[in-house]
């Protein structure tokens, strides 16, 4: 039926989403209370940041038990209960299925450190050198060693991740046999199917020393390999039985790996978040900025758009800087943000809302590293120091990119709390929370949410904007134009990512300006988008 090209999907980042009992901590209930705000914005499915049980080393994206809901965000009883409310609206819920790795506080890992146990092999575990060299020379993804030592069982097991997430070890059959029982045990309750954490690192072929890089040393032994095409398709199995969706991350993917992971007849994924057009203002690594240029986004989008046949489209989520300041201006803010909207919602693929994004959340404004949550930047902080980086230039490098910018609390309202919660929340609230918040666009037919809201009804009652091929028509420095197309129908899109003004040769009459013109001769506004028929 593949609904999931028809739909707009939203993400919640559940601790920061909707606090339900003064904690500070977001949770299933805070959600259910608001599914009326989604149902609003018109989104098809929820996919849901992990709500398992977890230590939350990785807020977590480091599981300590599959099949239980981690009390912070409420009981079994409220999941149960957020997918009958949330399919009372008609809309969807996608659990994020983290399978590469799991917390070392699982009943698996415990087991595992005792040689002995049937759960021997769950994870990757080895004997260092003699001298005390770790096993290999592997660089993991936090900026750390992928090693640690486990004095119980006297052997280093491997975390790609942080190290209190161990990877699971995909050439032990049982471990499959686990996963696929998972997905049947959350498939049972009515969910719709899986994002599915860097699911293209599943299967190591070797632990082989790797080619020495600048990042990610080892990398060639496990990225998109053959193993985890094949881990895939059996998943596939159960997930057909019932007729569950899945996109998966795949990190440092090509157009290329990115058509075999998704073709239809391969029986693998329905589409995958790639990574290049958020590599746009980087260096090699995110650490390492450069100025954003519109071209270069453009084309890159382009170059997607044509490659494959479907997109999972996004510009933000939760580990990503917001979009406004990155590709936007902040200076334009309500003109860049209802930009971006447009770009994000007449692509052709599915669209992904980050939670914030339809109001214009913008990144923290912390300014000490004592305010920041994130473990991968704590990480980075102890790198940097280490290289004795000046503590000025390292908050530089660490406030542009902390994933906890995209991670403060909804801004559902003006006062303290934001209406997120009455108590002390776990990560500091935008003091621009006083003028960015949804009751305040609410009452506002010119805000972003208005506009968000109305161009997800546009693209949900448009078939060309849902399922019509896609045409660049201008990528220049500051102009993007593209053409959307289905049988005699077609919708010309023109986007000015500029604070000056531009023209075009492009004509048409207006569907959308978020200029608020009713007719099109050519010239943009600033940040101006317009929709033509
Ligand atoms: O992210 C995987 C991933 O590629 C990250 O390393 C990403 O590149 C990084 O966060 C950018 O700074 C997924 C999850 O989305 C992330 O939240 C988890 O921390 C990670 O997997 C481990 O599960
Ligand atoms: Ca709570």
């Amino acid at each position: 039926m593949e609904w999931w090209k028809d739909a707009i999907i939203y993400q919640i980042y559940p601790r920061s989403f909707q606090d339900s009992n003064g904690d500070g901590i977001g949770d299933i209930p805070g959600i259910i209370s608001r599914l009326d705000h989604l149902q609003a914005l018109g989104v098809g499915a929820v996919w849901l940041s992990p709500v398992y049980a977890s230590p939350n080393a990785d807020n977590g994206y480091d599981i300590s038990n599959y099949r239980e809901i981690n009390p912070e965000y409420g009981t079994m009883e409220d999941m149960e209960r957020l997918i009958a409310e949330a399919g009372r609206r008609g809309i969807r819920i996608i659990m994020d299925l983290v399978i590469n790795h799991t917390s070392t506080d699982h009943y698996w890992f415990r087991q595992s450190r005792d040689k002995n146990s049937p759960y021997a092999n769950y994870y990757y575990w080895r004997h260092g050198g003699a001298d005390g060299a770790l096993p290999n020379n592997w660089t993991g993804f936090f900026g750390e060693d992928c090693w640690e030592f486990d004095p119980q069982r006297c052997e280093y097991y491997l975390h790609l991740f942080a190290k209190h997430q161990a990877d699971l070890n995909y050439h032990e059959p049982a471990v499959l046999e686990e996963v696929k029982d998972i997905l049947r045990f959350w498939l049972r309750k009515g969910v719709a199917g899986f994002r599915c954490d860097v699911i293209n690192i599943l299967w190591k072929d070797s632990l082989d020393n790797g080619k020495k890089r600048l990042a990610l040393t080892g990398s060639e032994h496990y990225l998109s390999l053959e193993g985890t095409h094949e881990i895939l398709r059996q998943l596939r199995e159960v997930l057909d039985e019932y007729n569950a969706f899945t996109v998966g991350e795949t990190v440092f993917v090509t157009p290329a790996q990115a058509r075999d992971l998704c073709a239809s007849d391969r029986r693998e994924l329905d589409m995958v978040f790639s990574f290049e057009h958020m590599e746009c203002d980087q260096w090699f690594l995110k650490w390492f900025k450069r100025k954003f240029r519109p071209r270069v986004f453009f084309e890159c989008l382009t170059k997607w758009q044509q490659e494959l046949d479907w997109n999972a489209l996004y510009l933000e989520n939760h580990d990503q800087p917001r979009s406004i300041p990155r590709f936007g201006s902040a200076g334009h803010w309500r003109e860049s943000g209802k930009l971006l909207a447009v770009l994000l919602l007449t692509l052709r693929g599915t669209p992904f809302i980050y939670q914030g994004q339809e109001i214009g959340m913008v990144n923290f404004d912390f300014s000490r590293m004592r305010q920041l949550n994130d473990v991968e930047s704590k990480n980075v902080e102890k790198v940097l120091r280490r290289l004795h980086i000046p503590q000025k230039l390292r908050w530089k490098i660490i406030s542009r990119t902390s994933r906890d910018n995209a991670r403060t609390p909804f801004q559902w309202e003006a006062g303290p709390g934001a209406g997120f919660t009455v108590g002390r929340p776990w990560l500091g609230i935008n003091h621009n929370c006083e003028s960015v918040n949804l009751a305040e666009q609410e009452n506002d037919s010119d805000s972003i949410w208005s506009w968000y809201k109305d161009l997800a009804a546009l693209r949900n009652g448009s078939e060309v904007l849902r399922r019509g091929s896609f045409t660049p028509l201008e990528t220049g420095d500051q102009v993007f134009a593209y053409r959307r197309a289905l049988g005699e129908e077609a919708l010309t899109v023109v986007l000015n990512f500029s604070d000056k003004p531009a023209r075009t040769a492009l004509q048409g009459g207006v569907v959308r300006s978020s200029a608020g013109r009713d007719r099109f001769d050519g010239h943009l506004e600033p940040w101006e988008a317009v929709i033509l028929d």
